[in-house]
C-alpha cells in the first residue's frame, strides 16, 4: 500500500531545501508536474485493490492541494527574504502619486493678474502671430526706424501669396492698437502674453518671455496717475519696503517715456518700459487728443517672478529641470 505520509514527510523536506525560484521549479516538476510522483499516485489509484481506492484517492488529492499551498508559501517566504522583510508592511505610510504644480510663471501671471484687476483693469489677450503692421508701424516704428533695433524679430516665413508680412510678436504692445480699434474710454486694460525676441540669452535675458501690457486712457491723466498706479503695483507685489527708481526711457508710441527698476542684488532691475500714450495714436484712434490723455507700460513677468522667489537666472524658468520646478510645490494653492 502506498505510504502518503512517508511521501509527504520527503515532499515537505525538498521542499524547505529549495532556496531559489529554480529550485521551486524542479520540486514542482518533482512532484506535481505531469510525470511527478504525486500524480503518478493519483494516476495509479485505478489499479489498486477496489478496499484502498478511496483511502488513496482521497489522501492523494488532499495532499495534492496541501502541497500547492506549500509551495505558495515556499515562494512568499523565498521573497520576504531576499527583500530582507515581510513581503507586505501594512504599517508603511502609502507613496504619493507625483501631483505636479503650477509653473512659477503662471503663479506670477496670476497674480499680477489679480492684482491689476483689484485696481479695475479688464483682462484680455491677443495674438501671439501679430501682423508687422501692428508690432511695429501703427506704433509709430516704421519700417528702417532705428528703434526696430531694439526688438530683434522672428519672422514668420513668406508663403509667397502676397500677404502682409507676419512675425511672433516682440512685445505685447500691438494690443494697445487693437484695443482701442474695438473700444472707447474710460479705457483700463491689461494683457498678459508670450513675446519672442531673436536675441542671445544670458541671467536676465531670454528669447521667449511673457508681458504684461497695461493701456489706460481717459481725460485729464496724466504722468502722475502713471507713477501712482505703478508704485502701487509695485508695493503691493513686493512689499512697502521695494526701492524702486524711474529713469528716462524711448518708445516711439509714447511721450514722454520711462522705465522702472527695482533693486536686486545690491543692483537695479529693470521690470518694465512705460510713458504717456503718443498723441497721434490717440489720434490714430480717432479721439480728440486734446480731450483724452493716457499712459502704457509693458512689463516682464519673467524679471518680477525672479524678485518674489529669489531666481538668480532667468534661463532656470524653462530648462524643464523637475528639481528646480519642484521647488514651487509650496505654492500650489496660491494662484
Ligand atoms: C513701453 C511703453 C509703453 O507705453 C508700453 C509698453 C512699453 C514696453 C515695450 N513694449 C517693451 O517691450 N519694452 S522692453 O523691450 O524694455 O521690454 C519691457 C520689459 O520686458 C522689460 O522691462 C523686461 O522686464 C522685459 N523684457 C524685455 N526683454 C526681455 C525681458 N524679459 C526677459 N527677457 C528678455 N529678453
Amino acid at each position: 500500500m502506498v505510504d502518503l505520509e512517508a511521501l509527504e514527510a520527503e515532499a515537505r523536506a525538498s521542499l524547505a531545501e529549495a532556496g531559489d525560484e529554480a529550485g521551486l521549479d524542479s520540486w514542482r516538476v518533482e512532484w506535481l508536474g505531469r510525470r511527478g510522483r504525486l500524480t503518478a499516485v493519483l494516476r495509479g489509484v485505478r489499479d489498486l485493490p477496489a478496499e484502498e481506492r478511496p483511502l488513496i484517492g482521497a489522501g492523494a488529492n488532499r495532499l495534492k492541494g496541501e502541497l500547492e499551498d506549500a509551495v505558495t508559501a515556499r515562494r512568499a517566504e523565498l521573497l520576504a527574504a531576499a527583500s530582507d522583510g515581510p513581503a507586505l508592511d501594512v504599517t508603511l505610510p502609502g507613496r504619493r502619486p507625483p501631483m505636479g504644480s503650477l509653473h512659477p510663471i503662471t503663479l506670477t501671471r496670476r497674480m499680477m493678474e489679480r492684482t491689476f484687476r483689484d485696481m479695475g483693469f479688464d483682462v484680455v489677450e491677443g495674438p501671439d502671430v501679430e501682423l508687422e503692421e501692428y508690432n511695429f508701424d501703427r506704433l509709430r516704428i516704421p519700417a528702417g526706424h532705428p528703434a526696430r533695433d531694439m526688438w530683434d524679430t522672428m519672422w514668420v516665413a513668406d508663403d509667397g501669396s502676397g500677404g502682409p508680412r507676419q512675425l511672433l510678436r516682440t512685445h505685447t504692445s500691438p494690443m494697445q492698437i487693437r484695443y482701442l480699434e474695438r473700444r472707447q474710454p474710460p479705457i483700463r486694460v491689461i494683457v498678459p502674453g508670450t513675446c519672442y525676441r531673436y536675441e542671445a540669452t544670458d541671467a536676465t535675458h531670454e528669447w521667449m518671455l511673457t508681458q504684461i501690457e497695461g493701456l489706460v486712457i481717459d481725460e485729464d491723466l496724466s504722468f502722475a496717475h502713471l507713477k501712482g498706479t505703478l508704485e502701487a503695483f509695485v508695493r503691493r507685489v513686493f512689499g512697502a519696503e521695494i526701492e524702486t527708481r524711474f529713469r528716462c526711457d524711448y518708445f516711439p508710441f509714447v511721450e514722454p517715456g520711462a522705465e522702472l527698476g527695482v533693486r536686486w542684488q545690491g543692483d537695479w532691475l529693470e521690470v518694465l518700459g512705460c510713458g504717456m500714450v503718443h498723441p497721434e495714436i490717440i489720434e490714430d484712434a480717432g479721439l480728440d487728443p486734446d480731450r483724452f490723455t493716457g499712459f502704457a507700460f509693458g512689463m516682464g513677468v519673467e524679471r518680477v517672478a525672479m524678485l518674489r522667489y529669489g531666481v538668480r537666472d532667468i534661463r532656470h524658468f524653462y530648462r524643464n529641470d523637475i528639481r528646480f520646478l519642484s521647488e514651487f510645490d509650496q505654492f500650489r494653492g496660491s494662484a
